[in-house]
């Protein structure tokens, strides 16, 4: 039996979910978030204390694209990985990027806009009780800085850089593919898609003005099945919330961001 311990608007947990919905799998759903991640049951799953984690036949696998990966090799239809050498290296490409630079920076732009009240509202005590539990001080640094400068913090500018890195990527796989590593939905479109549509949520798709491949390819995404079941079915009222509440057009600072870049 496969078990998913998740949150909604989790941008690693979407990437899980649009695979299995890819896959047909269904899977038990644990919807967890704030001190739910640090029981000792928990960490004991899952010791970074981050969702997602998936359980399969009670082992535990995490990491969002090891997790990719291994529901590729475990049920292998339909394929996600490409059968040619080099776009498979394109899937693991853009993983690693993700891995190694968007993940992180799109928590700074996520916090230093939509998600800044849940920390802001909070005192300053509380806010650090919180940053030192979490076992990525490297976070918790982002994420004090951006509670306490907003669109001003530095990490925002690396965090656009980033940004437009991925979106430059995708631009040339779309001058290549109609998808990222392909003619065909792969690991690579799945792993990108929510830091998509999490620029878009936060009111930055003018990033993608200049980029027709990038909106083409994020038309064609929103009309796959996977990514309506798995990202914007499970958002309910609350989930839109802080979208919605957003009380500033973030585009014209990201706008000359980018032209000083
Ligand atoms: N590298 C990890 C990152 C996991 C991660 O950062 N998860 C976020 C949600 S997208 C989380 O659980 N955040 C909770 C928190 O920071 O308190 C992966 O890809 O699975």
């Amino acid at each position: 039996m496969l078990e998913l311990y998740h949150s909604v608007n989790s941008v690693c947990a979407q990437k899980v979910r649009i695979a299995l919905a890819a896959k047909g799998l269904q899977a038990r759903e644990h919807n967890i978030s704030g001190d739910q991640l640090f029981t000792p049951e928990y960490l004991k799953l899952n010791a970074n204390a981050v969702v997602p984690t998936l359980v399969d036949d009670a082992v535990p696998v995490i990491e969002s694209s090891v997790i990719l990966y291994y529901l590729d090799e475990k049920y292998p239809e339909p394929a996600l990985m490409p059968a040619e050498f080099h776009q498979r290296a394109r899937v693991r490409l853009f993983n690693k990027l993700i891995d190694e630079y968007v993940h992180n920076y799109c928590t700074v732009i996520s916090f230093a806009t939509v998600f800044r009240p849940n920390l802001a509202d909070k005192s300053e005590a509380e806010r650090e009780a919180y940053f030192a539990k979490a076992p990525s001080k490297k976070r918790s640094e982002y994420k004090r800085d951006v509670v306490k400068l907003g669109m001003d913090s530095k990490y925002v500018v690396e965090s656009i850089e980033f940004h437009e890195k991925l979106l430059d990527w995708i631009e040339e796989s779309t001058g290549r593919w109609s998808y990222l590593a392909g003619e065909r939905l792969s690991l690579a479109d799945i792993a990108v898609i929510p830091y998509v549509i999490r620029l878009d949520l936060i009111g930055l798709s003018r990033m993608w003005d200049k980029r027709p491949g990038v909106a083409a390819w994020y038309q064609r995404m929103h009309k796959q099945e996977c990514v309506d079941k798995a990202v914007f079915q499970r958002m309910g009222a609350d989930d839109w919330a802080p979208f919605r509440k957003l009380d500033f057009d973030p585009w014209p600072l990201v706008s000359r961001i980018i032209g000083s870049l």
